[in-house]
């Protein structure tokens, strides 16, 4: 019955209908599975599929851009569940986070950023597209500890080492935890280009935040094994 509802979200996902994804959104919630796995399991397994078919050619951007818009409405859906299972969560700690620049991807981010706020954290999201100063002015404004960088594009991964650096030519490197994600985003990449830490989804993010504010990451790239 929950395999089949998920399965059936998957679905609304892939042919971006998003009326009939936030109805099966609050089917969902009604047969009481978990927000997080609705999101993941159902919502976010119909993302992955599009993009595998966008990649074979039989899909194109309109595909692309429909799927997105039926996840975002499940997500209006799932969004105060998400918060509020995370309410009265002591004070974690400031994290700014954003899609870096040349990359528009959201949802991902978003994700991340509702997990981390309904976990205690204080976040700013600088939401997509966002400039290279504009994550080193935030981190001097808010002093946050933690700082999310996502890139969803091989081309845009780059412009998280670039923000690392930016981050220590300031001089505030050492105040801040960077953490990195996104699609094609790696371990060994985050460990490459001098990240604290990485993390490969939403709950993960916010276990990765945690750790590197218990003060075991290192600024020298320890990044979790998961
Ligand atoms: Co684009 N896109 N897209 N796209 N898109 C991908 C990423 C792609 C893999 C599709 C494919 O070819 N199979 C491919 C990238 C290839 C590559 O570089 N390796 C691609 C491409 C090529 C493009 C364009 C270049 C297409 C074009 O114009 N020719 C273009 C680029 C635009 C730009 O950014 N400059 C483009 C545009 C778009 C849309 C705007 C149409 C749309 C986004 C809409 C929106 O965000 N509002 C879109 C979409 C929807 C996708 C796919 C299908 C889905 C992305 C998504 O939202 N997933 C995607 C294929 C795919 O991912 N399977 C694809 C759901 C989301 C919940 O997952 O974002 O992975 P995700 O986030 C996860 C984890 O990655 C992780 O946690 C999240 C939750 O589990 N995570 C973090 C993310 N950030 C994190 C940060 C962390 C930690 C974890 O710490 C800080």
């Amino acid at each position: 019955m929950s395999e089949d509802l998920l399965s059936q979200l998957t679905s609304a996902v892939v042919k971006g209908k998003a009326p009939q994804a936030v109805e099966l959104t609050q089917q969902a919630l009604a047969a009481g599975l978990e927000p997080l796995a609705i999101a993941e399991h159902g919502l976010k397994a119909g993302m992955d599929i599009v993009g595998e078919r966008f990649s074979c050619g039989e899909f194109f951007i309109p595909h692309l851009v429909l799927a997105g818009r039926a996840m975002q409405a499940g997500m209006q859906v799932l969004e105060p569940d998400l918060k509020r299972r995370g309410e009265g969560a002591s004070r974690a700690g400031t994290a700014v986070i954003g899609t870096v620049k040349g990359d528009i991807h959201e949802i991902g981010k978003s994700l991340v950023g509702i997990m981390l706020t309904a976990s205690g954290f204080e976040v700013h999201d600088l939401g997509v597209d966002v400039p290279v100063e504009a994550f080193v002015a935030k981190v001097r404004e808010t002093n946050a500890q933690v700082v999310g960088l996502s890139a969803l594009l091989t081309t845009t991964m780059v412009v998280q080492r670039r923000i690392i650096e930016a981050l220590t030519a300031a001089g505030v490197r050492g105040q801040v935890r960077v953490m990195v994600g996104g699609a094609p985003v790696s371990r060994s990449w985050a460990e490459e280009i001098g990240a604290d830490g990485y993390a490969e989804d939403a709950r993960g993010a916010v276990q990765e935040a945690k750790r590197l504010l218990a003060g075991t990451g290192s600024a020298a790239g320890a990044v979790t094994p998961h």
